[in-house]
């Protein structure tokens, strides 16, 4: 017989979506039972699909997409296309669109499944998440996010494998971010010298570890979406990554910069401050990190700068990776710990790509 065929659509081609499109050419070469047929691709400055649904060439998608590419349609337009594809169809969103992230139910409904590392549909209301998985239940389709916690990492395939083989998960405690990760790491080493906060910062801006505006990462957000997803997946009902305290670590004084080149240079203002918390975290034989935690039982979430004894895992980080720690009762004290590169476009795209295997063995 000859293999079966299913459509997939990408959305988004930038840093991670441009790594996810060469993975999908070398699986759909190795892959001998089903036949992947790219079928629309996307960015913000267009589209490329036809009526018929005919095969996008891979390898040559995105020249195409940009000599040949069609107007963007609207997300309404795009749902009734891919529901009226003549195969299953697999969304793949390579964005960090919320207009995207709120139709999520919509085209899960519409039997178009999802998998991507965009943390928005996972982290925004309460609502916005039990309507994803309820609209997944009635459509027969299916959504993966693996990405959107550690990149490629297996956190999230971890966490719920813990949950549902019975084990109790009683505190989730790590390294999020993989911009926090270098800018600590530099900052409060565990050995050696260090420099200014504001000139670390500088430096990982120039090395290409921050958002382009290093607020974003600075706000501490990004991580706070990602202990609302591991939270909710661990059985709490997070409303809102704003239900819990995160510390930001924009001085007050900066909020109101109107620009990022303003704020940076005026960070140096307020070395001092974070001087201090190295300083007193020094006397104490300890150096700082920051970190998020989850505690079950007291459902107890929080998101900020912690000291930790030299000799902790937390410490001992190295670059910009991430380590996650889950404590449960089947694995007592010693927690399973995750520990490895969290950010980049080639590990964050993995693990799409193995969420799009996920789906193709239940299919
Ligand atoms: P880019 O490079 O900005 O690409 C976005 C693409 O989406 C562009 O092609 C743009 O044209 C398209 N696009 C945007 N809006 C659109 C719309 N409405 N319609 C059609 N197309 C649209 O972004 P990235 O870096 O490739 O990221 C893509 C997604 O992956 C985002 O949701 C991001 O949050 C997520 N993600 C990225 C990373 C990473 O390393 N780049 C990670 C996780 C998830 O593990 C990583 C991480 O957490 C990094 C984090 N900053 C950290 O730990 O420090």
């Amino acid at each position: 017989a000859p293999p079966r065929q299913i459509n997939i659509a990408v959305i988004g081609a930038g840093g991670v979506g441009s790594c996810f499109l060469s993975q999908l050419a070398w699986l759909a070469k190795n892959q001998k039972s089903t036949r992947l047929s790219l079928c629309y691709i996307a960015t913000i400055d267009g589209a490329l699909y036809s009526q018929d649904y005919a095969d996008i060439n891979i390898e040559t998608a995105l020249p195409t997409l940009e000599a040949k590419g069609y107007a963007l349609p609207s997300v309404a337009e795009t749902i009734e296309y891919l529901a009226g594809a003549p195969h299953k169809v697999i969304l793949v969103d390579n964005t960090s669109s919320g207009a995207i992230a709120e139709a999520y139910p919509e085209f899960l409904r519409r039997g178009v499944s999802i998998i991507t590392p965009n943390k928005k549909a996972f982290s925004g209301s309460y609502e916005l998440w039990q309507d994803i998985f309820s609209a997944a239940q009635s459509g027969g389709s299916m959504v993966y996010h693996e990405s959107s916690v550690g990149a490629g990492m297996p956190v999230i395939s971890t966490l719920k494998e813990l949950v549902q083989t019975g084990d109790e998960v009683t505190r989730i405690e790590g390294v999020f971010s993989g911009t926090m990760s270098f800018l600590f790491n530099q900052f409060s080493p565990t050995t050696g010298q260090a420099g200014k906060w504001s000139e670390t910062v500088k430096k990982a801006k120039e090395l290409g570890y921050t958002e382009p505006d290093p607020r974003d990462d600075l706000n501490g957000l990004d991580v706070a979406r990602k202990l609302t997803i591991l939270g909710r997946l661990a059985g709490l009902p997070i409303e809102s990554p704003a239900s819990f305290p995160v510390q930001s670590l924009i001085p007050e004084e900066l909020n109101n910069c109107a620009t990022r080149f303003e704020f940076l240079s005026r960070l140096h203002e307020f070395d001092d401050r974070m001087e201090n918390k190295k300083y007193l975290a020094k006397k104490a034989g300890k150096v700082l990190r920051y970190v998020g935690s989850i505690e079950m039982g007291t459902r107890n979430v929080k998101v900020g700068m912690e000291m930790f004894d030299p000799t902790h895992a937390i410490a001992a980080l190295k670059g910009s990776d991430n380590i996650i720690s889950f404590y449960t009762k089947r694995y007592g004290e010693m927690p399973l710990t995750i520990r490895g590169a969290g950010a980049g476009g080639d590990v964050t795209a993995m693990g799409v790509t193995g969420d799009l295997l996920k789906i193709l063995c239940q299919m």
